[in-house]
């Protein structure tokens, strides 16, 4: 079935936060933000701003009702400065005009006079003056100490990955409408409609129920929204709330990149342990995570760094342990792949490191050390892998012999133009690691003309789970999927939703809608059986027609749901899902955190111009463990998305915040994404049919977040590409791998 979102897409006719017509008296919102990165403000002068034309309101810290306090698992975020400020960026006044154009014109009058303090950028400098969001986690396996004495190889190391700009199409933005006694609706582009409600909730000190938020869909949110929407609706329902009307405020780009946080930028320390036969039989790894200036998602994004720090390799002796670290960037936050990605590298480039100082092909070691099931990860959950079988099927089914040789070939031949290869294996988590998260409820309504109508709290930015849902009840019920629409997602209609994260949307929400479906399923099954005179065992409903014991009869959907409506049986569900199963103890670090994981192997290979630096990704071959995919097209997208996202985290998109903590890389003409030149030139993506998980919605296992960790081949093997050029290049773990860095390491 095919994206239902694509006609409206196609016709430019979707609509996104700046799309939804504006009310008569709308205000516009601009936020000032600190030029600093560390100090206390000493002088805030409005007076110029006020004065300028079309200015209604400039709100300080002062003037809210509630809460001055955003943060969402620590209350330790300002929404507005109000002695100090954090970092570059930080919103310190919010200017309500007339129009938009007026209300960014105030914001470049209003002057602040800030006496800074020291600056801190890097996570490993933070560490060291205790500067920690939360304490550090170790997690551990088995007992390294003891184990290093039987390696025959030991290699140390350190990796750095930096950050990555979410770069929705977009931006950040909100739209808030008084309404009645008191209540107010907030129009956000956000991940979390249920965080943004209980932000604005806690800021105004109104009880959620006055907060309604509505999102249709994003232009894409890829974590950036999941917590971090929650500002800008709180801005927006702030200046609606004090002044009583109508208040608007969409990010410009530069603002956006500005003012929000990113993936998180780690610094990391690696020793890895060997025997003869490249079993790894000790692992230690300590990871400095780049916090930013808050909390945010911060401790969640370092534990599930520490939950794949092994990625798809079982080893026996582990011991991980991780910093939160604060400095005075924007607060760093959720990023596909959510600190997997980062933990992740760390295991590759220690293989990759040990492999050159033995002498071996990385693969050799990769493939020696697969996690097969009933293999236990570090945090005590057993392992239902398809890592070997993923790994098999991709040597069998893209020939890689054959592509290793036709590599070593090309380079023989080419001594201006060298290419790399590597191989990416994956394994990822799927569940919110706060269990409680893992929950989700539909709403789902039959009208008496026989259409559906289904809400729940899964939010569609792109990734196709409307599409998915719409196919639950259309499969469940057995009618044309015409006859079903996805509402917008509402904090009125489904509370207390968790965010549409974790890749998990569509199972959660997928799986109570498929409850919700059976229930009312099970009401006109009954009615049809009364009606036909039969036992309800014996019907079935099939292509929008009532069967009778496997013969079709005339009563139709439409019939059957009018005939249940006359009867007074309700034709609505509100169904709740929780996967079963799920546990944890941080106290010891152990437990079944995920409902099951997702593997893949991915085969990458570059060609880089030894002249001039610059690369090509050739061609990335992939298997992945899709489960039974219950939508090829909307699954293969995911997995090219996410591809060209990882590839361009590890070789382009380079986020520089200089020492002053100045986001330099403030634009598109200085932060470099993937385009369509730059993306590989040969795409394949192969489903592994694998054994069923039923945790997963029709078996068809999540595939938001896992495809992204297969652009960290496109890393190794540009890596292997400037090795075959100037093989004694001495090249550490440094990502992304620009072309200024190929370049210097070609020298
Ligand atoms: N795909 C598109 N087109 N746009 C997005 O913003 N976000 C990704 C992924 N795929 C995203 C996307 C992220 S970060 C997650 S967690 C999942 O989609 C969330 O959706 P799901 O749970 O329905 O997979
Ligand atoms: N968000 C979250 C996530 O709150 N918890 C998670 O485990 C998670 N995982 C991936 C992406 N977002
Ligand atoms: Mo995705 S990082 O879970 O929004």
């Amino acid at each position: 079935m095919k994206n239902i979102d694509s006609y409206t897409h196609l016709r430019g006719e979707s609509v996104y936060l700046d799309d939804i017509p504006v009310i008569k008296g709308t205000l516009y919102a601009a936020v000032f933000d600190s030029p600093v990165a560390h100090g206390v403000i000493r002088v805030l002068d409005i007076h110029e701003a006020s004065a300028m034309p079309g200015v209604v309101e400039i709100f300080t810290a002062r003037d809210i009702p509630g809460e001055n306090q955003i943060g969402g698992i620590i209350p330790d975020e300002e929404l507005l400065a109000d002695k100090h400020v954090h970092f570059c960026g930080m919103p310190v006044a919010l200017v309500v005009a007339e129009t938009e154009e007026a209300a960014r014109a105030a914001v470049k009058k209003i002057k602040v006079d800030i006496d800074p303090l020291p600056v801190i950028t890097d996570p490993r400098i933070a560490k060291a003056k205790g500067e920690l969001i939360i304490p550090p986690r170790t997690f551990k396996l088995g007992n390294t100490e003891t184990a290093w004495k039987d390696c025959e190889y030991i290699i140390e190391g350190q990796t750095e990955t930096n950050g990555q700009e979410h770069l929705y199409i977009e931006t950040q933005g909100a739209y808030a409408i008084p309404m009645e006694n008191g209540a107010i609706r907030v129009y956000s582009s956000t991940q979390g409609p249920t965080a943004v409600q209980r932000t604005i909730s806690k800021v105004l000190g109104l009880p959620m129920h006055k907060i309604e938020v509505d999102t249709t869909r994003l232009g894409g949110g890829f974590g950036g929204k999941e917590d971090q929407a929650s500002a800008w609706g709180a801005f927006c329902a702030l200046a609606c709330k004090l002044l009583n009307r109508p208040v608007k405020y969409s990010l410009h780009r530069m603002e956006d990149m500005r003012m929000t946080g990113k993936r998180h930028p780690y610094s990391s320390d690696f020793k890895i342990g060997l025997n003869k036969e490249l079993k790894i039989l000790a692992y230690e790894a300590t990871f400095f995570q780049n916090a930013g200036a808050a909390a945010d998602l911060s401790p969640a994004v370092m534990e599930r760094t520490l939950f794949h720090c092994t990625n798809s390799y079982f080893i026996p002796n582990v011991k991980a342990t991780a910093f939160s670290c604060r400095t005075n960037l924007p607060p760093n936050t959720a990023f596909r792949g959510f600190g997997g990605p980062q933990g992740m590298f760390v295991i590759e480039a220690a293989i990759v490191k040990a492999a050159e100082k033995i002498g071996v092909p990385a693969s050799a070691i990769q493939e020696k050390n697969l996690l097969s099931t009933g293999d236990e990860f570090p945090y005590g959950q057993k392992a239902e892998s398809e890592a070997i079988a993923c790994w098999q099927e991709l040597n069998k089914h893209f020939d890689i012999a054959g592509m290793h040789s036709a590599v070593n070939e090309y380079n023989q031949a080419h001594p201006l133009s060298k290419k790399g290869f590597a191989i990416m294996p994956i394994c990822f988590g799927i569940s919110f690691t706060k269990t409680l998260m893992n929950q989700a409820r539909s709403l789902v309504h039959v009208y008496t003309d026989g259409s559906v109508g289904i809400s729940t709290g899964a939010v569609e930015m792109g990734q196709g789970v409307n599409t998915k849902i719409l196919q639950v009840a259309a499969q469940v019920f057995s009618i044309d999927p015409d006859l079903i629409k996805i509402n917008s997602t509402n904090t009125w209609r489904i509370a207390n939703t968790s965010p549409t994260a974790a890749s998990a949307a569509a199972d959660l929400n997928g799986k109570a809608t498929e409850i919700a479906c059976i229930e009312i399923l099970k009401r006109l099954k009954t009615v049809a059986a009364e009606i036909l005179n039969t036992s309800i065992e014996k019907i079935e409903l099939r292509d929008g027609f009532v069967w009778a014991d496997g013969v079709q009869t005339t009563t139709d959907w439409k019939t059957l749901v009018m005939q249940t409506y006359i009867k007074r049986i309700s034709l609505s569900e509100h169904a709740h899902y929780t996967p079963p199963g799920l546990s944890y103890d941080a106290s010891i670090e152990k437990g079944h955190p995920f409902a099951y994981h997702v593997y893949g192997a991915a085969a990458i290979t570059v060609t880089v111009d030894c002249l001039r630096g610059i690369y090509e990704v050739d061609s990335v071959k992939v298997i992945h463990d899709a489960g039974e995919s219950m939508n090829k097209l909307i699954d293969i997208g995911q997995c090219e998305g996410g591809i060209v996202q990882g590839i361009g985290w590890m070789t382009m998109e380079e986020v520089v915040y200089d020492k002053d903590g100045k986001l330099r890389s403030n634009a598109l003409s200085t932060y470099k994404v993937p385009d369509i030149y730059s993306v590989p030139k040969e795409i394949i993506i192969e489903f592994l049919k694998t054994s069923k998980t039923n945790l997963a919605i029709f078996n068809s296992k999540a595939v938001g977040e896992p495809p992204l960790m297969y652009g960290l081949g496109a890393y190794f093997a540009l890596r292997n590409a400037v090795k075959a050029y100037n093989p004694k290049a001495e090249i550490g773990f440094d990502a992304p791998f620009t072309p200024e860095k190929v370049l210097m390491g070609l020298l």
